[in-house]
């Protein structure tokens, strides 16, 4: 059994695929992260960054109990503990994580960022607002670039790439200003996993984890979502 902590997010819905996609069980549970329950010690004893999403794998490496943090990293681990999503084949093994660690160092920041400015930032950060704009958007190019060449990120086999990426493509493409015109061969890909039954069942349960989120609650405190986003009080000075 696996332990999935988390919440409504890009980065967790990208685990639950990737279980779904392997059959492999597991109980979600959510954290609040605008009550701060990110920061409570049993949860820093799972991840020192405080972040969703953490797995616990109860049957982990050497049969004994294994925690992993960072969405990148609980992919590889998953993918690594059935033996499926990531190629053995050299080459094809390096197009993999070459393709993931562009998601994760570049998909995710950028896309979160320029999402912060587009959505919650107050007026007048329009240099920022600009900026992440002008980064989401050359994200977005380079990944159109690379799916008119190929079926996957990685080559002609769906991976962890793959799962890593199609979240945040997926949830943000329209609500961060582009246009599909512009991207057809993103859009053609979103919509080739779009059909996979794990990633089906994967949104309707991501949905629900939505629906339940206590972050989301439209009575959450306003001060914990200043501490969330890092302003007012919490600014470091
Ligand atoms: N690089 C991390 C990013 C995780 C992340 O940003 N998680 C957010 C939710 S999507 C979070 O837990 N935020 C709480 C906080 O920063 O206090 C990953 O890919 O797992």
């Amino acid at each position: 059994m696996i332990d999935v902590y988390g919440m409504s997010s890009p980065n967790v819905l990208k685990i639950v695929v990737a279980l779904e996609e392997l059959g492999l069980e597991y109980s979600f549970h959510h954290i609040d992260i605008v009550a701060g329950e990110q920061y409570e010690p049993a949860f820093v004893a799972l991840n020192p960054m405080s972040k969703v999403p953490v797995i616990v794998d109860h049957q982990g490496i050497d049969g004994e109990r294994y925690t992993v943090f960072e969405s990148g990293a609980i992919l590889i681990y998953l993918a690594e503990k059935a033996g499926k999503l990531i190629p053995q084949e050299p080459r094809a093994r390096m197009d993999t994580i070459q393709w993931l660690v562009l998601q994760i160092a570049n998909v995710g920041p950028t896309f979160g960022q320029h999402n912060h400015f587009l959505r919650f930032a107050p007026p007048g950060n329009d240099y920022a607002a600009s900026r992440y704009r002008t980064l989401a958007g050359r994200v977005y190019d380079t990944l159109d670039k690379r799916l008119e060449v190929s079926t996957y990120l990685a080559g002609e086999d769906y991976t962890i790439a793959d799962i890593a990426t199609y979240p945040w493509a997926a949830m943000y493409h329209e609500a961060h200003g582009m246009r599909w015109d512009d991207h057809p061969h993103l859009r053609r890909w979103c919509d080739l996993i779009a059909q996979r039954p794990a990633v089906i069942k994967s949104i309707a349960i991501h949905d629900e984890i939505t629906a339940n989120d206590p972050a989301l609650r439209p009575d959450r405190s306003p001060d914990g979502v200043d501490r969330l986003f890092g302003r007012g009080a919490y600014a470091r000075k």
